[in-house]
């Protein structure tokens, strides 16, 4: 198959699962187009299974706003005609389900129909999508894709309860490849980051305000009274510099590492013990199930799809979002015995192998053909009339 794939191009989990995607279906033969506004972070290798096209938005004064809606669905329009696409996908609902649909519609004036399989991963829903100055059109886009796909249950019982949606929803999670993970490291480097004796704890995020930021150092903060160990904070967001505050304030600031940003995200929980993610919303929680692939147990919320991930007494502990004293007790339970830490570090493991990609990746093949071969049906049905 032919797939144009539309994401966001950043360090958010939409565009990481995009990329993943679009990477894992190239090596399974697929031609795999992204387009979107800069070169995926995760998407480093671009060959003949692999293309990129860039979104150019020229900047005019007399837009407060540049429209980008816009000059997406004429790139769709341009590359669909001019690759043969068979199928588009679209993360992430908006603006890109919007763009697709007005895409889908100025090919049909051509005489091309192309199905639009639409991804909602999170926030397009819970957060932005849902607001009043969005809702309808994402309402819209949503039910004018072909197929709509959410990455867990919970995220498919938010979109129903939140929006009118005429369309089934297929539920297909996030992956992992966690054949290529072990082969990437035999050694972790752990003492560039810590002494022997102490733990590390890692938290991983965009840095926003549903990211809980603050409930990641105090449940720290607890840890640190009572193990010797270090807090690595990885990630750019507007939370960063009020974490940073809160540490000198609790006096823990040598103890914690801001990181921002990084490529190295398998390295650094190579060499971690525990996973921190408090959120007060999380569609799936990518980020815990990365760790968990890499042997490290997750402390989380029960919020969103999290409990389709993280198992509550095996691969982690959760707890209701703000509840600080048992995310901090649990961690202690896991952290305190070396024998416990490596159950919960095997269990960890074996639980992200349920969401491993030779799983995954064949259910949005499916998807894709379905779509396809309904959308030729319907063409060739009006074709005879
Ligand atoms: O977590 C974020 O804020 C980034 C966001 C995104 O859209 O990139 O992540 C969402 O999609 C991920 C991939 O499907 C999910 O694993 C995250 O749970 C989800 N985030 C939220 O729902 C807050």
């Amino acid at each position: 198959m032919k797939i144009a794939i539309v994401c966001y191009p950043t360090f958010g989990g939409s565009g990481v699962v995009a990329t993943e995607l679009g990477i894992a279906l190239s090596k399974r033969g697929h031609e795999v187009h992204f387009i979107t506004y800069k070169q995926p972070v995760r998407l480093d290798l671009l060959n003949e299974k692999i293309f990129f096209h860039e979104v150019n938005v020229p900047e005019y004064p007399l837009f407060h706003f540049q429209p980008y809606e816009l000059a997406l669905s004429s790139k769709l329009v341009n590359i669909i005609k001019a690759y043969h696409i068979d199928v588009l996908h679209v993360h992430y609902a908006i603006p890109h389900a919007y763009a697709g649909y007005m895409a889908k519609k100025m090919l049909q004036q051509d005489g091309i129909t192309i199905p639009m399989v639409t991804t909602l991963h999170g926030t397009d829903i819970t957060l932005v999508g849902s607001h009043p100055f969005y809702k309808p059109a994402v309402t819209f886009s949503i039910n004018k894709s072909d197929v709509v796909t959410s990455v867990s249950q919970s995220l498919k019982d938010d979109t129903n309860r939140l929006f009118d949606i005429k369309r089934k929803i297929q539920v297909i999670p996030n992956f992992i490849d966690i054949n290529t993970l072990k082969d990437s490291f035999t050694d972790c480097q752990r003492g560039l980051m810590a002494t022997e004796e102490e733990r590390i704890i890692t938290h991983i995020s965009n840095m926003r305000e549903v990211k809980c930021i603050p409930d990641v150092i105090k449940t720290f903060n607890e840890i640190q009274k009572h193990i010797p160990s270090k807090l690595i904070m990885v990630g750019e967001g507007p939370e960063r510099g009020p974490a940073e505050l809160l540490c000198e304030q609790l006096g823990i600031a040598s103890k914690v590492i801001f990181l921002g940003n990084s490529n190295e995200i398998d390295k650094i929980l190579c060499f971690s013990d525990l996973f921190l993610l408090p959120s007060k919303a999380e569609s799936f929680g990518l980020a815990a199930l990365e760790a968990m692939a890499h042997g490290v147990p997750v402390i989380s919320s029960n919020a969103g799809g999290l409990a389709e991930v993280n198992t509550h007494g095996y691969s982690g502990y959760m707890s209701d979002v703000g509840d600080i004293d048992a995310m901090a007790a649990n961690a202690l339970s896991i952290l305190k015995e070396r024998e416990t830490l490596d159950l919960f570090k095997k269990q960890a493991r074996l639980q992200a192998q349920q969401f491993a990609i030779e799983r995954v990746v064949p259910m949005y093949e499916e998807v894709y053909l379905k779509a396809i071969n309904r959308i030729k049906q319907v063409a060739s049905k009006s074709i005879s009339k």
